[in-house]
């Protein structure tokens, strides 16, 4: 049995101002590609297929198009959760007209009960799609008022699981949430305040592979439950990510054999550091000009429209970082009315804010006479 695991797709995402349709897109062909080569049982998306619940039209038109190239022109199962981004509704959209078709649409806990059951040599294998599960909703859904937390409503759905499941047969679960032992990057929303949207591995257990999504990071939670990670790089905090998709067999017995297979994004997101003239020198050798950038720049003096000099050779600049001027406004400290401040000290802060530095003796000096001039200039203006 093999199933092609991907998560956290985002479409619709913009970061820090540019839209990244355009990249997901190019992505996109290539996992179509990648499934048609290595011929799945089933794809399954866990959640997070869009960035916000009421995506914008391009992005519902991507996620319609890649579909229709999985499901009917390659003739795959499809299975995708709602993820915490994901507005449960508008994304099971017609899920019981498409569920013929071979697509699974899950968006509330009842479809985690609802497998897709497929054959292979070995016997049955049921894919339970569970998608991202708010308490509250899981209370209604059992009837079991007293469900507090995303730990207790999960494992009380994966306990009505285990009890319809049939003795003998294998299982997999597609599931979104915070796994504890899982490593956070920025980009992930919380899903719940104080950390408490931690659910622990343990209640994943007697499945044969939980194909997860949330995290954006790929990675192995314990054994046979696992991350895909995200489409592409979301956040600069994911710039050391290496993105994949996982390409996982199941054999007869519990182990199962996964593979991850990298995609080719246009345009990478990545972070430059360095001064601004070797950033700027750097780019005519760079190959990768086009790449999505956070530049953070060691320079300590003043300096006048460091980004228009940047997006002239780096186009897709979307983030500058100063290092001195944060560490600098740090030791300025708490907020003071600078009306109750005198011009010398308020100039002071001001420079020592750009440059990172105080004021010498021969600056304050020179400071000192350009004030008295000012002074004077305005007292021939009063009189
Ligand atoms: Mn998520």
């Amino acid at each position: 049995m093999r199933i092609l695991h991907t998560a956290d797709w985002h479409l619709g995402r913009v970061l820090h101002g540019a839209s990244l349709l355009d990249d997901q897109a190019h992505l996109l062909a290539q996992f179509v590609d990648l499934a048609r080569d290595v011929q799945p049982d089933v794809v399954v998306i866990a959640g997070d297929v869009y960035d916000r619940s009421v995506p914008p039209a391009p992005a519902v038109d991507l996620l319609d198009e890649v579909l229709s190239r999985l499901v009917r022109d390659i003739g795959l199962k499809v299975v995708v959760i709602a993820g915490n981004h994901d507005s449960p509704e508008r994304l099971s959209f017609g899920a019981r007209l498409l569920r013929s078709s071979g697509l699974i649409l899950a968006g509330s806990p009842a479809d985690g009960l609802a497998p897709l059951v497929l054959d292979d040599d070995h016997g049955p294998v049921r894919i339970y799609p569970l998608p991202f599960l708010e308490p509250a909703v899981v209370r209604h859904h059992l009837l079991q008022p007293d469900l507090l937390g995303i730990q207790a409503a999960t494992a009380a759905m994966l306990d009505a699981i285990r009890a319809a499941h049939p003795k003998g047969e294998r299982s997999v679960v597609v599931g979104h949430g915070f796994v504890s032992g899982g490593v956070e990057s920025e980009s992930e929303r919380p899903l719940a305040l104080g950390g408490s949207g931690c659910v622990d591995a343990a209640v994943f257990q007697g499945f044969e592979y939980v194909a997860l999504g949330h995290l954006h990071r790929p990675q192995k939670v314990s054994q046979g439950v696992r991350y895909a990670g995200s489409l592409m790089r979301y956040s600069f905090s994911e710039a050391d990510h290496d993105k994949a998709v996982s390409v996982v067999d199941l054999g007869p017995e519990r182990a199962c054999e996964v593979q991850s297979v990298k995609l080719s994004p246009r345009r990478q997101v990545r972070v430059v550091t360095g001064r601004l003239a070797q950033v700027l020198e750097g780019a005519a050798a760079d190959p990768a000009a086009q790449d999505y950038l956070s530049v953070i720049l060691l320079d300590e003096e003043p300096m006048f429209d460091a980004m228009g000099k940047l997006r002239a050779v780096y186009p897709n600049v979307l983030h500058i970082e100063r290092p001195i001027l944060q560490a600098a406004s740090g030791a300025v400290g708490a907020r003071v009315d600078h009306r109750k401040v005198s011009d010398m000290d308020l100039f002071a802060s001001f420079f020592a804010d750009v440059t990172g530095k105080a004021l010498d003796d021969g600056q304050r000096g020179g400071l000192v006479g350009v004030l008295q001039r000012v002074e004077n200039a305005a007292r021939e203006v009063e009189a």
